[in-house]
C-alpha cells in the first residue's frame, strides 16, 4: 500500500476524532462560561424575582413600604405595592377649556413622580388610625358657638352634613334643599346615629374634614396630594380628555364611575349599580391603575382654593395660593376637594371631570367627602 492511499485511509477518522475533540473543548468552555455567568447574578441578586411592567395587581398587599431603595420604574409602568403606586413625573395640561372659569386657563404643568393610594381611604383603613390614636373627628366634637355665632342652638351638637334628597324636584340653586346637619352623623355613623358601617368596611370613608384627613395622613406617613398632582394622576396620562377614561360619558352604554343617573336630587335610579357611596374599586381604574378618580367620594387636597390660582400658578410642582378667596362666600377659607362623588350628575356639576375643582372651609365634613393619600419618593 502506497504512503498516499494509507494517508487517504486515516484521513477521515483523523478529522471526525478531531472535530468531536474540538467540539467537546468548545462545550467545555460554554458550560463553564454558563456556571460563572449563574453564580456572579446569584452573588449580585439579580436571581429576585421582580414585577414585570403590568403586573401590578400582584403586589397590591405586598407588605414593602415605598422606598428610594424599592424597585421603581421611570416610565408608565407602575409597581403597586402597599396598595400604592408610583405616578412617573412629566409634563401635562391643567384645568379644561369647556368646564368652569376657576378651571381657566388651561396650562402647562409639570409634577415630579409620588405614589399614591390606589383607593380612596375606606372604613376599614380609617378605623385602624382611630383605634391606634384615639383620634376624634371634627365631626364628633361639640361645635364651639364663638365659631358658630349664628347657629341656632339646638344644632351646636357634635354631627356632620347628610344628603338629604327632597321627594319632588326642587331649583338647584339652593343647596339647602337636599343638605342637612344631622346631629350624631359621623364617620361611624354615616346617615345619623342610628346608622353604621357594619358590612361596610371596604366603603370610602366619609363626613371626614380636611383636618380629619390631614390627620389620617400624617398617622400613615403620608401626605394629601396637591391640587395638580392629584389632577396629572387622575388624568392617567391621557391629554386633555373630558373624562379620565376618554372622551366619551358612558362608553357603549357602560358606565365608568359612580356618579347619578335620574333627576338630581329628587330622583335616584342608580343605573350604574349604586345609589350612594360604592365599596372602593368598583368601577375599572384609570391609566395609571388609580380606581375612583372620577365620583364616589370627593378627596381633600393640600391646597388653598382660589378661583384665579391656574393664571398665576407656577410652570412646576404648584402647591397652591398662599391664601383662599371664594367670592360665592367671602370670608370663609376654603381647601380644594376634587373628583366629584355619587350625587354628581351632568346637569348640575359633571365634577366627575378631572378638570372640575371644588371648595369647602376645613372644618367642613359631608357624607359623600374623603380622601386618598400620597408620598414622595423616599419620604
Ligand atoms: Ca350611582
Ligand atoms: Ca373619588
Amino acid at each position: 500500500m502506497s504512503a498516499e492511499r494509507q494517508n487517504k485511509r486515516y484521513f477521515w477518522p483523523s478529522l471526525f476524532i478531531g472535530a468531536f475533540f474540538a467540539g467537546a473543548v468548545l462545550w467545555c468552555v460554554w458550560m463553564y462560561k454558563v456556571v460563572e455567568r449563574t453564580r456572579k447574578q446569584q452573588q449580585e441578586g439579580f436571581f429576585v424575582p421582580q414585577p414585570e411592567p403590568g403586573a401590578a395587581s400582584h403586589f397590591t398587599n405586598a407588605p414593602v413600604a415605598p422606598s428610594r431603595g424599592t424597585q421603581m420604574r421611570t416610565n408608565s409602568a407602575l409597581v403597586n405595592t402597599n396598595g400604592m403606586v408610583w405616578v412617573p413625573g412629566g409634563t401635562f395640561w391643567m384645568g379644561a377649556e369647556d368646564g368652569r372659569p376657576d378651571e381657566t386657563p388651561v396650562h402647562k404643568v409639570t409634577v415630579d413622580g409620588f405614589w399614591i393610594d390606589t383607593t380612596e381611604v375606606s372604613n376599614q383603613q380609617f378605623e385602624k388610625f382611630v383605634q391606634a390614636t384615639s383620634y376624634v373627628t371634627v365631626a364628633e366634637r361639640k361645635p364651639d358657638p364663638k365659631d358658630f355665632p349664628d347657629a341656632k342652638p339646638e344644632l351646636l351638637v357634635p354631627g356632620s352634613v347628610v344628603f338629604s334628597p327632597p321627594t319632588n324636584a326642587v331649583p338647584l340653586t339652593d343647596v339647602s334643599a337636599w343638605w342637612e346637619y344631622v346631629p350624631g352623623a359621623n364617620w361611624q355613623h354615616p346617615e345619623g346615629p342610628d346608622s353604621s358601617i357594619a358590612g361596610r368596611e371596604k366603603y370610602p370613608v366619609v363626613h371626614v374634614s380636611w383636618e380629619d384627613a390631614v390627620a389620617y395622613v400624617k398617622w400613615a406617613g403620608k401626605r394629601l396630594p396637591t391640587e395638580a398632582e392629584w389632577e396629572y394622576a387622575a388624568r392617567g396620562g391621557r391629554e386633555k380628555q373630558p373624562y379620565v377614561w376618554g372622551k366619551e360619558l358612558v362608553p357603549n352604554g357602560k358606565w365608568q364611575a359612580n356618579i347619578w343617573q335620574g333627576q338630581f336630587p329628587n330622583e335616584n335610579t342608580g343605573t350604574d349599580g349604586f345609589k350612594g357611596t360604592a365599596p372602593v374599586a368598583s368601577f375599572a381604574p384609570n391609566g395609571y391603575g388609580l380606581y375612583d378618580m372620577a365620583g364616589n367620594v370627593w378627596e381633600w387636597c393640600a391646597d388653598w382654593y382660589r378661583p384665579d390660582y391656574y393664571a398665576q400658578s407656577p410652570a412646576k410642582n404648584p402647591a397652591g395660593p398662599d391664601d383662599s378667596f371664594d367670592p360665592e362666600e367671602p370670608g370663609a377659607k376654603k381647601r380644594v376637594q376634587r373628583g366629584g362623588s355619587y350625587l354628581c350628575h351632568e346637569s348640575y356639576c359633571s365634577s366627575y371631570r378631572p378638570g372640575a375643582r371644588m371648595k369647602c372651609t376645613p372644618d367642613t365634613s359631608l357624607s359623600h367627602t374623603g380622601f386618598r393619600c400620597v408620598r414622595s419618593n423616599g419620604g
